[in-house]
């Protein structure tokens, strides 16, 4: 997400940085590289002129420049004026005090309202508990009903449909009554996009918003089309009222340059990000940790929730005994690699660490790497797993053959499990090896 963006940023400040003093070129030196690391990122062009022009303004400041340490300075100002400019502390949805609580998604065709639809009420059966439903009222093109009951039912949520021939508008109407009458805590409404914004659309989303009085009306904005997808949503703004926007596809090679600029343009905040094709890829957006991860600075609370989410306490604390008994085998290194691979792609979760993002840049984490030696654990004995001092030439050529890779891989496999053992050791003795030490597996 955002990588070319961040990379840049992250050297125009890492220059302001090393400097013990700083002088007002310095400052404009690094508000010109920033100002080009924006543009490239296709973020609006007013917007980029007043972001910079407010860091400038702020970084020289006397109390700046004449600081113990300015370069720190400048980079909290470059940190909290990106966060402002994303929406500030964030809004969160409106939930009705009485059942049920009407979310209406609005969109173009293609950017990812139904996706939308069925992660979003992943999202609150599992973070809030709560019974939800989707309303089908895309009836114009075939596969869309389809396409949401599929949905709905991956996710466990309710789906209200009535095929393609009727209208959309009395479908969101009798859904909204079944919802009552069925107790649903949250309805979600699924929309048609046009192609284009269109005097037909804007009506029957204005007919649609009459007749079921949303307490939520989110903008679907597909942040691949950059540039296009802020114009988009500012007709939207213009026409329609909307509260908040769900920003989809930041996973593809968008530049960032959406993510950024449709706060300041439309004054509407972003409430969700969604990052990829499965249901599960998608999450509250968080401006001030957005602006932390963009700035390498890490995002160690999404990485934080995220663990707490996947990970069984009772197992970590399992975990840590047997790494200070040094009882961890392979069946435990499998176990790990299972919980982490369930939080998804490891160079994304590798990239949320402070201070790793940058240095991991150029690194490839590849995760067929990690099916391989998946498949060579899992070629093993229960007693090889518990004792890899058992695993002589024959048997590691067995296990070669069954996993379908080589010796030499099941080989170094071996080898950076028995160092992985020293370092534990190690750590539960309280010696905390450096990151470089772990880089070269010592
Ligand atoms: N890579 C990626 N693809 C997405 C994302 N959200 C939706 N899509 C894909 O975009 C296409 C259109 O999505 P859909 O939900 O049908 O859009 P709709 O026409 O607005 O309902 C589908 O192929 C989705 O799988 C996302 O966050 N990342
Ligand atoms: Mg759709």
């Amino acid at each position: 997400m955002f990588d070319t963006l961040s990379e840049r940023l992250q050297s125009a400040l890492s220059e302001v940085r090393s400097h013990g003093t700083l002088t007002e070129d310095d400052i404009n030196k690094a508000m010109r590289q920033i100002r080009l690391a924006l543009l490239e990122a296709d973020v609006n062009f007013q917007v980029v002129k007043r972001f910079t022009a407010a860091v400038k303004e702020r970084a020289l400041g006397a109390d700046v420049l004449e600081s113990l340490n300015p370069g720190q300075q400048v980079v909290k100002i470059v940190d909290e004026e990106l966060t402002a400019l994303m929406g500030g502390a964030g809004r969160d949805l409106v939930f009705a005090s009485s059942r049920p609580t009407v979310i209406l998604m609005a969109g173009l065709q293609g950017s990812g309202k139904t996706t939308a639809c069925g992660k979003l009420a992943r999202h609150l059966r599992e973070e809030h508990k709560k019974d939800v439903a989707l309303a089908a009222c895309d009836v114009y093109r075939p596969a869309a009903v389809d396409q949401l009951v599929k949905v709905g039912s991956q996710v466990g949520a309710t789906v209200y449909e009535q095929g393609t021939g009727r209208d959309p508008i009395d479908i969101a109407e009798w859904a909204l009554g079944r919802a009552k009458s069925e107790g649903r805590d949250v309805l979600i409404v699924d929309t048609s996009g046009r192609l284009h914004i269109d005097a037909d659309l804007m009506k029957e989303l204005a007919e649609i918003k009459k007749r079921t009085k949303p307490h939520n009306v989110l903008l679907v904005v597909d942040a691949m089309t950059g540039q296009d997808a802020v114009n988009v949503a500012e007709q939207f703004a213009e026409t329609a009222n909307f509260d908040g926007v769900v920003m989809t596809k930041l996973d593809g090679d968008a530049r960032g340059g959406a993510a950024l600029s449709v706060k300041a343009v439309t004054g509407k905040p972003i409430l969700y990000a969604s990052t990829g094709e499965k249901l599960d890829a998608f999450e509250r957006f968080h401006p001030d940790r957005m602006a932390q991860r963009i700035l390498g600075m890490g995002d160690v609370m999404t990485l934080v929730e995220k663990a707490e989410r996947e990970f069984d306490e009772k197992k970590a604390e399992e975990l840590e005994r047997k790494i200070r008994r040094q009882e961890f085998t392979f069946d435990d290194f499998l176990d790990q690699l299972h919980q982490v691979r369930r939080m998804g792609p490891v160079s994304g979760l590798l990239k949320m660490i402070p201070g790793l993002g940058s240095q991991l840049s150029g690194l490839k984490i590849d995760d067929r790497e990690l099916d391989r030696v998946q498949a060579i654990i899992t070629s093993m004995t229960p007693e090889e797993r518990a004792n890899p001092s058992l695993l002589n030439g024959s048997r590691r050529r067995r296990i070669a053959l069954g996993s379908g890779t080589n010796v030499s891989a099941v080989n170094q496999l071996v080898k950076q499990f028995g160092q992985m053992q020293k370092m534990m050791k190690a750590l539960s003795q309280g010696k905390m090896p450096s990151l470089s030490q772990l880089a070269r597996g010592r």
